[in-house]
């Protein structure tokens, strides 16, 4: 069993914004699976439809044989362990996030909370802000982190890449690689986060019930979309994440599987898609006995480019649903927002 050191229980009022009283997440949700082996064999179109039909419906689906080697996946894991079993001071010497780095307890600039703390990374070598910098300094073995962290960026990067290309083929969108070339861009924004939930305490657990005898859960990560295209996120074996159906009010808990992916579509690909994708509200609770560790790669264009409804899928006399915008534009608006807030209804067209 994983528990690794509990960050220390300071802030008690921050802590308790993050007791959410919750329903009972539904999870008979089958997951839908996209198998890239199938995909580079006969399955390809089979496999396209499914994919497309899925961001369609649900945003959100899972990726198996995939390619990426278990054991990148382990190291990275052990990796980001030793990194956030570190004194809290030290790890502390990487943040306050801005927005890279090292984080407690706060998400984003604007007062949201959870029961987390991570490293938010930039997945450029050059782009780097002091406090990201000194993540790799202040372990013993900062090198081996930063390896692991560029070798598994560039295997995900090609697994994204290739999920972005089946969709591209199946919308007839054209070039290919209209889409995944904005993730091969040098100058492409992705970023890369480790999170780590540390286990619910009993004893905080306990203190807050709330008096209505529902159940209480401490919220990790609050219900967000996130900004970018497309986020590709891999977890230890504890449960937490839980995603929204389309409703926009019935969650299901997912089950974790270590070996695959789960990919979520982003705000950005459901404007290039002119709303066809949706891009998919999700949270992560702790767990109250075991530590969640996840890592996410967020491909995003780069800064310059413009967020708009890709020709070649437009029917014709579709309109699109969006205002002009760029990549910096938007970014700039999400970190304004709240995380919860439903970010692109500033540049929909009334
Ligand atoms: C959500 C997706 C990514 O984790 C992230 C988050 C970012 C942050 O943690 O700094 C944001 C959030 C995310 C969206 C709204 C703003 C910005 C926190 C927040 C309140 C790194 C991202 O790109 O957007």
């Amino acid at each position: 069993m994983v528990v690794l050191s509990l960050p220390a229980l300071d802030h008690y009022t921050l802590i308790k914004e993050c007791a959410v009283p919750v329903g009972t997440a539904s999870s008979n949700i089958e997951i839908p699976v996209v198998d890239l082996a199938a995909a580079a064999g006969e399955g390809r179109e089979e496999v396209r439809r499914t994919l497309v039909r899925t961001c369609e419906d649900l945003g959100f689906f899972k990726v198996v044989n995939h390619g990426v080697a278990t054991e990148l996946m382990g190291r990275l894991e052990a990796e980001a362990k030793s990194f956030f079993e570190l004194p809290l001071a030290e790890k502390e010497k990487s943040g306050p996030p801005d927005p890279l780095g090292y984080g407690s307890k706060m998400i984003g600039p604007n007062g949201d909370v959870g029961w987390v703390e991570y490293l938010l990374l930039h997945t450029r070598p050059d782009v780097i802000s002091l406090n990201s910098l000194a993540t790799f300094r202040i372990i013993p073995d900062g090198q081996s982190f930063r390896a692991a962290v560029d070798e598994y960026v560039r295997a995900v990067k090609g697994v994204a890449c290739e999920v972005l290309e089946l969709m591209a083929e199946e919308l007839r969108i054209e070039p290919r690689d209209a889409l995944s070339s904005m993730l091969r861009d040098d100058k492409s924004d992705s970023l890369f986060r480790l999170n780590h939930y540390p286990p619910s305490p009993p004893q905080l657990q306990l203190q807050l019930q709330p008096p209505s005898g529902s159940r209480s859960q401490l919220l990790g990560f609050g219900e967000h979309t996130d900004p970018q295209l497309i986020s590709v996120l891999r977890s230890n074996d504890t449960s937490g994440l839980q995603v929204c159906l389309q409703d926009g009010a019935t969650w299901f808990s997912v089950p974790p599987d270590p070996s695959s992916f789960f990919i979520n579509v982003g705000d950005s690909l459901q404007v290039l898609t002119n709303g066809r994708f949706r891009s998919v509200k999700h949270r992560v609770f702790a767990d109250p006995t075991r530590s969640r560790v996840s890592m996410i790669y967020f491909g995003g264009p780069p800064l310059s480019q413009r967020i708009a409804p890709m020709e070649g899928l437009m029917e014709e006399g579709e309109e699109t649903l969006y205002k002009d915008f760029t990549w910096s534009e938007y970014k700039k608006s999400a970190y304004n927002s709240r995380l919860g807030d439903y970010r692109l209804a500033l540049f929909e067209k009334s």
